[in-house]
């Protein structure tokens, strides 16, 4: 009964509906509504409530305007400035635009929902309204390009562990970088990197995470997964992406000092698919073996079947 009412005040769009109409629609008193009203406003649900109009919801716990983020946020540069569009083509076009009009390292761009978001090799990421946390992050960093790669496999044990911290979820990565929990994929990551020769003017770390239930397209319906789908209740997304905010900041800086060597075994006890069969793809080349690990370096380490061990710098598995 709760969800039912928590429906429709979210389909109200923050119109009063009054408790006769609400008693009519559900079939049940208004003493029972009001008892509803108290225990959503326990889940942080604000309702105004004015004699002969009704109750209206002033706000949703699960909404990421930016002040729900900065709001106990303990980072100290990373999304002190969160630009939030309630529509976008792509986030990562927004954050690109931004960057080249030089807004400062640890800019966040976040959004609602996406029209056309990108995944890798021109591949495309379907983000339904409200259903997701789609935001590319602005870096502005001190390391070189043969580096950039191994920040996005730190983004996705970040994000593993934050799964795990604010959910309990227990979820791996497909390596490089996609977040896969119970073998399906809940969330990937796109970096972007603008430069010249050896040096980076920005990076952009584009995160993708289904948070609620979805309508999947076809073509992933049995391939990708939400984190509603595994608590069964309705996950706050701002307070998933302040704890992945906290922990991402405080990697990101002894990435900088010390590289990727402290982080490549928590990444190995998070990898997926370890001593299963796969087959490698690059752009004209396939190889087949089974998953070792990957190494100090975030290359991914491959039995082939004649006992070789070798390494694999980029690729897309397929198990
Ligand atoms: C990725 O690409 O996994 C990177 C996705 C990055 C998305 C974020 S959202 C915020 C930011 N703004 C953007 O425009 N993009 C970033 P890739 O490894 O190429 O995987 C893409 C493939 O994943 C697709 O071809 C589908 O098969 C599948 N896919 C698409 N949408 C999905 C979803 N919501 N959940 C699970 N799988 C999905």
């Amino acid at each position: 009964m709760r969800n039912k009412i928590k429906e429709l005040f979210l389909h109200a769009n923050h119109q009063f509906i009054s408790g006769e109409d609400i008693s009519k629609r559900l079939g049940i008193s208004r003493t029972a509504i009001w008892k509803q009203i108290e225990e959503l406003k326990k889940e942080g649900y604000q309702f105004e409530a004015v004699r002969r109009k009704g109750y209206r919801l002033l706000n949703n716990p699960d909404d990421i305007h930016p002040e729900r983020i900065y709001e106990g946020q303990a980072t100290e540069w990373l999304g002190k400035e969160i630009v939030f569009y309630k529509e976008s083509i792509s986030t990562q076009q927004d954050a690109h635009e931004l960057a080249k009009n030089g807004v400062g390292h640890g800019t966040i761009v976040l959004t609602n929902q996406q029209k056309k978001g990108r995944g890798r090799l021109g591949r495309t990421w379907f983000s339904e309204k409200g259903k997701g946390i789609w935001m590319s992050i602005i870096l502005r960093p001190n390391f070189s390009y043969q580096q950039a790669p191994t920040i996005t496999l730190i983004t996705s044990l970040v994000l593993v562990e934050a799964l795990k911290q604010v959910y309990g979820i227990e979820a791996q990565i497909k390596w490089p970088n996609d977040v896969y929990i119970q073998g399906k994929k809940c969330a990937g990551i796109l970096t972007e990197i603008h430069g010249e020769q050896d040096q980076i003017h920005y990076l952009i770390i584009g995160i993708g995470i289904n948070s609620h239930r979805m309508t999947y397209p076809m073509d992933i319906v049995h391939r990708a997964i939400s984190i509603e789908e595994i608590i069964q209740a309705e996950p706050k997304r701002a307070t998933l992406i302040q704890a992945f905010l906290q922990q991402f900041e405080r990697d990101y800086e002894r990435f900088e000092k010390d590289g990727f060597v402290p982080f490549y075994a928590r990444y190995n006890n998070a990898l997926y698919g370890k001593g299963r069969k796969i087959t490698v793809s690059q752009l004209t080349q396939q190889y087949s073996g089974s998953i070792v690990g990957i190494d100090q370096n975030g290359y991914l380490l491959m039995e082939t079947e004649n006992g070789k061990t070798i390494k694999i710098a980029s690729g897309d598995i397929a198990f």
